[in-house]
């Protein structure tokens, strides 16, 4: 079947709006002074199945036996959000150029993805979360973790609850959602990746340290593709060869984090579930196929970015508490400068502004423009109400577009 471009339903919407930060500060950092756990939690950790993929394929059945991609379009730098499971046998994957993905599948259906659509099915699926407890901590649109260890469903067994979440997705909503059980978050995670699609796989407290020993390093928090290299070529590929080393040798060669590579290879993990961050901004901004050559053209550019803009205050129910409103300018020779304004307001005229001084600081073609606001925090009328004893982690929201039109 000849590849097809299926339109965008939601307009005005930079397809790299659609990338999300799927691993969100929370799992990069450390907690600074953890409470102490104790080893008798119950965590689950659930992700969609190709999610904004499947979403896609509920809603046009015609979908349902192709190879399908959302993102961009390949003639015009976009990339692969994400592809449903039988596009992934050809090779294709998240983050990919749409360009490589068709010349790697070529009957690869395109869908161009509408971000509005997914943020309500996510808070459908939240929803669901919600009826076993209320410690859930989204990671990103898709994904999430409980902490059901005070939950009686199910005689308190955290498998069962997975399984009736699980349930409940597919026949409410309609998507497969993977889920991992374990004591901690680092392990649920793990596990919630072992039996995707529409799978689940539970470690046990007895098991944690025969399931961690064999896992290899880069399935670390924290360990990205450069610090795997170095552990390769130090001879250091699983957690067993971590085990190995002392907590002084691993602190000399990984500083700080060398702490976190000692408990982590021993399956030790005492962040807990923090169910509220407060988003402290909300943007958008795009990077533009050509330079946008003048501040005329940066003007008459801003208006659908003010748009989507809009779209995600609402999204994010953030209006009330917009302070601050900021323009951010690329330039063509990549240096970028932000200039803010006080206010609630936040106009089209007053991005305009914003942007006829941040056009003046370089005064040449800018590559990128991004609109935003800043927020206040939720003050003590009752919004934080949720919010009870730990530091809010912040969370901003910046759609980009990098590649695409
Ligand atoms: P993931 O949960 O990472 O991936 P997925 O749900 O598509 O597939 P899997 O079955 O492996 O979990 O991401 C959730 C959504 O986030 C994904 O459907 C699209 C979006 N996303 C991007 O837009 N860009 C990216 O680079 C990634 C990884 C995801
Ligand atoms: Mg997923
Ligand atoms: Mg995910």
């Amino acid at each position: 079947m000849a590849r097809s471009q299926r339109q965008p339903t939601e307009s005005n919407t930079c397809y790299r709006d659609c990338v999300i930060d799927v691993n969100p500060p929370s799992d990069k950092q450390p907690d600074p002074d953890p409470p102490d756990l104790g080893a008798g939690r119950k965590i689950i950790h659930a992700d969609c199945d190709s999610f904004f993929a499947s979403v896609e394929m509920r809603d046009d059945p015609s979908l349902k036996d192709l190879p399908v991609a959302v993102g961009g379009s390949p003639d015009k730098r976009g990339v692969v959000a994400t592809c449903n499971y039988m596009a992934r046998r050809y090779g294709v994957h998240s983050a990919m150029p749409m360009s490589r993905a068709v010349r790697l599948c070529p009957n690869l259906v395109i869908v161009r993805g509408n971000m509005a659509k997914y943020k309500e099915v996510s808070r459908q699926i939240s929803e669901i979360f919600s009826r076993y407890t209320d410690l859930i901590e989204p990671l990103s649109l898709d994904e999430a973790f409980l902490d059901v260890s005070e939950c009686l469903q199910h005689n308190g067994s955290a498998t069962l609850m997975a399984q009736a979440i699980r349930r409940a997705v597919r026949e409410e909503l309609h998507i497969t959602i993977s889920a991992g059980i374990a004591p901690n978050k680092f392990i649920a995670k793990i596990a919630s990746d072992w039996k995707k699609p529409d799978g689940q796989f539970t470690v046990t407290p007895d098991e944690v340290d025969g399931f961690v020993a064999q896992l290899p390093v880069e399935k670390l928090f924290g360990v990205g593709s450069v610090t795997a290299a170095r552990m390769h070529k130090a001879g250091l590929r699983t957690c067993t060869d971590l085990r190995a080393q002392s907590l002084n040798d691993l602190t000399r060669s990984y500083g700080k984090f060398g702490l976190r590579l000692y408990e982590l290879s021993r399956g030790i993990d005492n962040r807990p579930v923090r169910p509220h961050r407060i988003r402290k901004s909300v943007s958008v901004e795009r990077t533009y196929e050509k330079d946008l050559p003048d501040l005329a053209t940066c003007i008459h550019s801003a208006k659908v970015l003010f748009e989507d803009l809009q779209g995600r205050i609402d999204a994010n129910n953030a209006r009330a508490r917009i302070d601050q409103c900021f323009v951010k300018v690329r330039f063509s020779d990549f240096t970028t400068t932000t200039v803010s304004n006080m206010g609630n307001k936040c106009t089209l005229a007053d991005f305009e502004g914003l942007i006829h001084s941040g056009w003046q600081r370089g005064g040449q073609p800018v590559r990128l423009l991004g609109l935003g606001v800043r927020l206040a925090h939720p003050d003590a009328a009752g919004q934080l109400a949720l919010f009870t004893d730990s530091e809010p982690e912040s969370e901003s929201e910046s759609g980009s577009n990098d590649a695409s039109s």
